[in-house]
Order: C-alpha cells, then structure tokens, then sequence
C-alpha cells in the first residue's frame, strides 16, 4: 500500500511495520504477519514460552538432539559446514555441534545483528577451533554463502518448528531456497512439530500462567508505542483454536466488545467476537512433512522423534 500523509510521523525503523498493521487490520479478515509479534519484549516473552510446563516442543526436540546427535552427525558426514537458518540465540546449536567434531565451519543466518553476534562469540568461546562466519541477512530472501567454506559439504539446521509459522507453499517455497543455497550433496536437518490430541495441543498455546495471551497481546502494546495507538489492551483478548482442515493452530487477537480505535491518525472499528490473524503454527505428520519436503526437491533421508511421538526431527538429502 502507498503511505499518506499521516504515516510520515512514523520513525523509518518503525516503516514496515506501519504498512502491515494498516494494511492488514483493512482487509475484512484482519491479520497482522507473525514476524512482528517477535520485538526485543515479544522474543524475551517466547523465551519465557519455551520454558513453560505446557510448551513440548522445545525440550522435546533438545532432547532428540542430545540422544541421536551422534546419528545426525554420522549422516551428515566428515568435514561439513553447518548453516543455520534464522539462527537467534543459537541455544540448541551447540547440542549438534558437539556430536560433530569434524565439522568445517558454522555459518549463522539471521536478521537480528545483535543475537547473530552474542551467539557466535559464545559459539567461538565454546568451539575455539570452528571457524565461525555470521551472515546478517532475511533468509527469506536470496543470500550467498560466505566464500571462505569454500566447497565443504552443506548441512542445514533448522530447528525449533520455526517452519510451521509458514502457510504450505511459502513452506515449499523456503525449501527450495534452502535447497539452491546449500547445493547438491547438502543435507538438512530440519525440526516439524507433529499433530496430536487436543488436551496436549492446545494447552501449548494457551498456558495456565497466561504467558501465551501476554506474548500475544504484546503486539498491542507495540501498536500503540510504535504506532501512536489507543487500543486498549484489556478489551483484547489472546484466542487460540485448532484448525482440522489445514491442520495448524491458529492464534488471534480476539475483540472483546464493538470497538473504535486509533493508529497513526486512521480510524479501525473491531466488532464484538472479531479476530485478528497473528500467528500460525502448523502440524504436519512424517508422511504430511515428506510430502511436502519431496515438493522442493528433498528426498526424505531418516526421523527421529521421541516416545511420546510429540515432535519429530527430519533429515533430508537433495533428491
Ligand atoms: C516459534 C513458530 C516455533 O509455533 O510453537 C509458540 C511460536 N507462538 N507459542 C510455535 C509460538 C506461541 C512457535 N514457533
């Protein structure tokens, strides 16, 4: 959308922002785009996540990596150079590079300079003979290598589920991303969260202690700070539901009464009940995730998932 007048007040920093929420709180079926719920507040607040007896995911898929680590490396093979994508704080990463003493080189990829730089200096504290070579860029977007792993063989990592943010065919379409940038005989181990009953389901996304709903409606709080906003956050709600057809969790701002408010000079009127789209997290069977591996190029190598079948860890091949 173009930027009128009333927009130019905003810090530049602050611009993208501005265009998503405008735009997307305009559309009849409101949304704004996940990547904004992660601020400096809203990471700090999905770390808090992590820890909570109800979120499964995290300790679930360090725990695999601990216990078939050594499984991973050996496919992963001699001498490769691990790159990570969307790497943060970089908190699971050590667990594989410790099962891969022979590895080449570790390359970081995130879009936030300051975690990709504490990372690596821990990494290389840790790892003092790894060589270590951060990329500072949107791994969504065409990137290159750092020329210095030369032609060492390609094992991508991409833990956490982050892949489950993705609608399918973004999901298919970052594979083959993936897949161009690492190149033929690459691997890449790659972290999906799998579907499972309810009781455990949705109680990941809507804790006891309310972590969640504040994770959630901090994105309010950022409206009205960075985006000269009046909503008021306590006639808000957090809201999550399973989605059977598509097979995500879907997570909301739920209005809780008619409402007006404002941001950066415009009017938004939210009805009683009225949800605004920010977060989708998708669950995919082995055959699900396969399927769609298989789409972009990727041939499906060996799983690992725990005993209770929670998460499951993927090791592609180029196909
Ligand atoms: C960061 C996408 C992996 O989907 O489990 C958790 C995000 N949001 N609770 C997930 C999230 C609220 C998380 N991922």
């Amino acid at each position: 959308m173009t930027l009128t007048a009333d927009v130019q007040e905003v810090e530049p920093f602050h611009l993208e922002f501005a265009e998503a929420v405008l735009d997307g709180l305009s559309q009849r079926a409101k949304h704004i785009p996940c990547r904004f719920l992660y601020d400096a507040r809203g990471s700090e607040l999905f770390e808090d996540i992590t820890r909570l007896d109800e979120y499964y995911p995290t300790r679930t898929e360090i725990g695999l990596l601990r216990t078939y680590g050594h499984e991973m490396a050996k496919l992963a093979g001699d001498g490769c150079a691990v790159v990570e994508f969307g790497s943060g704080s970089s908190r699971k990463t050590h667990i594989l590079l410790e099962h891969m003493k022979t590895a080449a080189a570790y390359v970081p990829i995130d879009i936030d300079d300051a975690s990709l730089k504490e990372a690596s200096v821990r990494l290389e504290q840790q790892f003092p003979d790894l060589p270590i070579h951060p990329v500072h860029a949107d791994f969504s977007q065409d990137i290159d290598l750092p020329e210095e792993i030369g032609d060492a063989p390609r094992l991508g990592f991409f833990p956490g589920s982050t892949i489950g943010n993705f609608n399918l065919d973004v999901a298919v379409e970052f594979l083959a991303r993936a897949g161009a940038l690492l190149g033929e005989e690459s691997g890449l181990l790659i972290g999906t969260d799998l579907q499972k009953d309810l009781d455990i389901l949705l109680p990941a996304y809507d804790d006891a202690k309310g972590v969640t709903a504040q994770f959630t409606l901090n994105l309010i709080h950022r409206i009205n700070r960075e985006l000269h906003g009046n909503l008021e956050v306590e006639r808000f709600a957090h809201k999550v539901i399973y989605n059977d057809e598509i097979g995500r969790i879907e997570i909301y701002i739920e209005s809780l009464s008619d409402q007006n408010a404002e941001i950066l000079g415009r009017q938004f009127s939210f009805s009683e009940g009225e949800r605004v789209h920010v977060e989708s997290s998708h669950k995919y069977t082995l055959p699900q995730f396969r399927d769609l591996a298989a789409k972009a190029g990727w041939g499906s190598g060996q799983v690992w998932t725990d005993e209770n079948d929670l998460f499951s860890l993927h090791y592609l091949t180029r196909a």
